[in-house]
């Protein structure tokens, strides 16, 4: 029975505790055992990869060791568990991370170095899992790294996509996309849970049947699918404990097998059994939309419902009585993504455990929280002609849900049939559709911003109707980042110097401590290690820079980075018509001035949603005008233009170190948060910013003085795009600044070639077309004026330095640490639950 059971698992826990060793010695016999028997290579001749493999799974057995002590302890005490839903992670790579999480990294480096390697070029032949689009995906991947962490009973779902984001390849200027089969090389970060299977179901119909002289619906659904977890093990820093990331795959379902192979077509039934496994085949590229695509769709239920039936499963393992499922569980939903989640557990407990509708709503509104990502009101949606044939089922609940919100709504503000058709979940019109946002609004007991400017735009803007009836839903949870992850594994350097100078590593459990920092403000030496770790860092850059491009850079120059999705609304556009007015500026300077200009590399990297064609030409057009500058022998080092391919997770960890300056240039309102400021941040590089997401927040912590803020502010900006098109009403040519019109005019007439290519990406900030929606003309000027005010102040590098030792010292709050504790106390309401050691 279970007392059995628990009686031999606490008998194994104490076997295993501390069963593998982790000095150098036994780690190497490790390293040559799976060299021998995992990789099967002999152990006398391995390359770097083959060591990189070996070492990955010496480290993989000691995470499965900490793994199950951690599970074993999880079911032994019980406690309210979090299930983080998330469609997209950003991974990285694993191995640097694990070994710093498990605090073994100077015995893994000497057992390496006495076989012959080196650990940071073994740490090197991994590839990244990049199972997400860019800032949503990389925020689930810290949260997950602070949730271990700080103890917390958690569990993330996913999904295993076989193709993760696509690598950018550029030919000629262009953007290419290939892709990503991350699993070539296999993974020895997951583990593969054969057994762990669960069926998922589509399409078919409802059938209303008599059950105990009650009718009920029941599904009859028409295809199954299988889904087999894969489980990534997550190990916190300072801890025992190690979470599970559970991705699911889906696999032709062996019921299936039966059914078509009696049809007796056999070569057709193997063929056909290819269909179930595109399901988890390939990540969605686009970054926002990806609306009305049944393949999408069915990612989504296939997520939802494997998650769903594992979570439930797990809960009924330990409970009999649903009403205890709020105190026990807490689902929460990464943007509206997983959203069908809501209809999946009314379903699970209305037509499975029969537990009435109304109970059932009453559970399913006390354990699901939503955070949102966007500051956007055109949010997800689906069209219901779609779910209709796919999960006919979960339509109907739908309605259902929507049909007892409006009454609801109807009881609470009358029949004003215009309010209510906005705060419907079933938008009507020529495409009926579900809005995803709606439904997890109304169904959630939270609803998140992901920074103080979000939350208020959520309120008054996006979701003002809703905020008006549900006030004490809405809460800012501004994000943040690992410092394990963007200053312990990717700056060596800082972290050391962190930790002499504050003289403790506890900062990286709790990174409020990196204010001690401001103590040493006036420290020569202080200083003089400050420089010198960046210029390490720097010379790393440049090194990486040249074997990508062939760009020699002087590590004197500022080296100026904008690393990010490509998008309109981050005003990459900005950046390069800046730099090219920078370019026309030193061609029109006399030799003296020129001995006085600051010399730059400006930085530039990001991926373009392949169907996104304005991203795309603002990729070629950073290419064409590199070409054009980083020719021009009369410019020489005072200006470079580098484009950086194929910017992931692993780049950035190269890049953000070595960046002097960083821009996030969104227009002010767009948005949500960022979190890219914040890694530069952290590693003590100046930003150049709008008053946007959470820069906002960045400023009040360290101060205006020690950044470079340029533009409109939030409550300016839609005066000001009203000024531009009352200015358009006389067709009068609106007021260009000069500067700005004479690089656009550039541009357009083929200065860097291709001017037909570049004409609509042009017309976008022209009047009469695009009508610059993202006002590039007229913060300009104040663009201008603050990239002076960092070329003056990195003339005074004493004055630099203190401000990106300032940076550091009020990056505190911007540690995904405080962002979980802070979802952990008020949202899910778990407590930390700390795996002996
Ligand atoms: C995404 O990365 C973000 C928002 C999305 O809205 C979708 C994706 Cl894939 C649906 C980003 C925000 O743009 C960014 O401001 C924010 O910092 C990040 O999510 C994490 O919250």
């Amino acid at each position: 029975g279970l007392g059995e059971h628990r009686a031999k698992a606490e008998r194994m826990f104490s076997l295993m505790d501390g069963f593998l060793k982790n000095d150098p010695i036994s780690l190497q016999k490790d390293i040559l055992h799976h060299v021998e028997y995992t990789v099967a290579r002999s152990r006398f001749s391995f390359d770097d990869f083959e060591a990189y493999q070996a070492l990955a799974h010496t480290v993989r057995d000691r995470l499965i060791e900490r793994w199950h002590d951690t599970h074993i302890y999880f079911k032994r005490t019980k406690p309210k568990r979090l299930y983080f839903l998330s469609l997209e992670f950003l991974m990285g790579r694993s191995l640097s991370n694990s070994v710093i999480n498990l605090g073994i990294e100077d015995q893994c480096a000497e057992a390496l170095n006495q076989l012959g390697f080196e650990f940071e070029v073994v740490a090197e032949q991994e590839g990244d899992a990049a199972l997400g689009n860019g800032g949503l995906a990389r925020l689930s991947a810290c949260q997950m790294d602070s949730l271990a962490t700080l103890d917390y009973p958690a569990w993330g779902y996913g999904l295993r996509y076989e193709y993760g984001l696509f690598r950018q390849i550029i030919v000629d200027g262009f953007q290419h996309e290939k892709p990503d089969y991350w699993l070539n090389f296999g993974n020895p970060w997951e583990i593969e849970r054969i057994h762990v299977t669960y069926e998922v179901k589509f399409y078919g119909t409802v059938e209303e049947v008599e059950m105990n002289g009650e009718k009920q619906k029941v599904w009859i659904p028409g295809e199954t699918v299988e889904a087999v977890a894969y489980d990534n093990p997550i190990p916190g820093y300072g801890t025992r404990n190690t979470i599970n990331l559970r991705l699911w795959a889906a696999k032709p379902s062996s019921k299936f097998d039966l059914e078509a192979y009696n049809t007796g077509d056999y070569i057709n039934s193997v063929v056909n059994r290819q269909n179930a496994e595109t399901i988890s085949n390939v990540l969605y590229p686009d970054d926002r939309s990806h609306q009305g695509k049944e393949l999408r769709l069915k990612q989504q239920y296939f997520f939802v419902s494997a998650s769903l039936q594992d979570i439930m499963r797990r809960f009924k393992e330990e409970h009999t009585n649903f009403d205890e499922l709020p105190e026990k569980v807490a689902l929460h939903l990464n943007d509206t993504h997983p959203s069908l989640s809501i209809a999946e557990v009314m379903r699970m407990l209305v037509d499975e455990e029969h537990l009435g509708w109304h109970k059932a709503w009453d559970i399913v509104c006390k354990i699901f929280s939503f955070t949102t990502h966007t500051m956007v009101t055109d949010g997800e949606k689906i069209p219901v002609e779609l779910l209709e044939n796919l999960l006919p089922r979960h339509l109907e609940i739908l309605y259902e849900i929507n049909f007892n919100f409006l009454e609801e709504m109807k009881k609470r503000i009358g029949l004003d049939y215009s309010r209510l058709a906005l705060l419907s979940i079933v938008e009507e019109g020529a495409m009926k559709s579900i809005r995803m946002a709606n439904l997890a609004i109304v169904c959630s007991h939270t609803v998140n911003g992901v920074s103080k400017l979000h939350l208020e735009k959520l309120k008054t803007k996006t979701f003002k109707d809703f905020y008006g009836l549900y006030p004490e839903k809405f809460q800012c949870k501004t994000n943040g980042v690992s410092q394990r992850r963007w200053i312990v594994v990717s700056n060596p350097g800082l972290r050391d110097l962190i930790s002499k100078w504050l003289g403790t590593e506890a900062w990286i459990r709790d990174a409020d401590l990196l204010s001690g920092l401001r103590d040493h403000l006036d420290n020569a030496d202080f200083h003089l290690e400050w420089k010198m770790v960046k210029k390490v860092n720097k010379m790393r850059l440049a090194e990486y820079i040249e074997a990508m491009s062939g760009v020699k850079v002087s590590l004197d120059a500022m080296f100026d980075v904008q690393v990010k999705r490509i998008h309109e609304y981050k005003r990459q556009l900005l950046n390069i018509f800046g730099i090219i007015h920078r370019y026309n500026c030193l061609k029109n300077m006399d030799k003296d001035s020129r001995r006085k200009v600051v010399p730059r590399v400006c930085i530039i990297g990001g991926k373009a949603a392949p169907g996104y064609e304005i991203a795309k030409k603002i990729i070629k057009l950073c290419h064409a005008v590199a070409e054009k500058i980083n020719n021009d022998t009369d410019i020489g080092d005072l200006l470079k233009v580098v484009f950086i391919p194929d910017y992931n997770v692993s780049v950035a960890e190269l890049v953000i170190p070595g960046a002097d300056l960083s821009q996030h240039l969104s227009t002010a309102g767009n948005e949500a948060s960022g979190t890219g400021n914040m890694k530069f941040l952290m590693n003590g590089c100046l930003l150049l910013a709008t008053a946007d997401g959470s820069t906002v927040e960045i400023i009040e912590e360290i101060g205006e003085d020690n950044l470079f803020v340029f533009g409109a502010k939030v409550h300016e900006v839609e005066k000001r795009r009203q000024k531009r098109l009352s200015n358009l009403a006389p067709l009068q040519p609106a007021k260009v600044p000069l500067h700005f019109a004479r690089v656009l005019r550039m541009v357009r007439d083929g200065y860097f070639g291709h001017n037909d290519y570049f004409k609509s990406l042009c017309e976008t900030v022209e009047f009469g077309f695009g009508n610059d929606y993202y006002l590039l003309t007229s913060d300009f000027g104040s663009y201008l004026e603050a990239q002076a005010a960092a070329d003056k102040a990195f003339v005074n590098q004493d004055k630099w330095t203190r401000m990106s030792i300032l940076s550091v010292a009020g990056s505190g709050r911007f540690s995904s640490d405080r962002t979980i504790q802070d979802y952990a106390e008020s949202t899910w309401k778990i407590s930390p639950c700390r795996c002996p050691l």
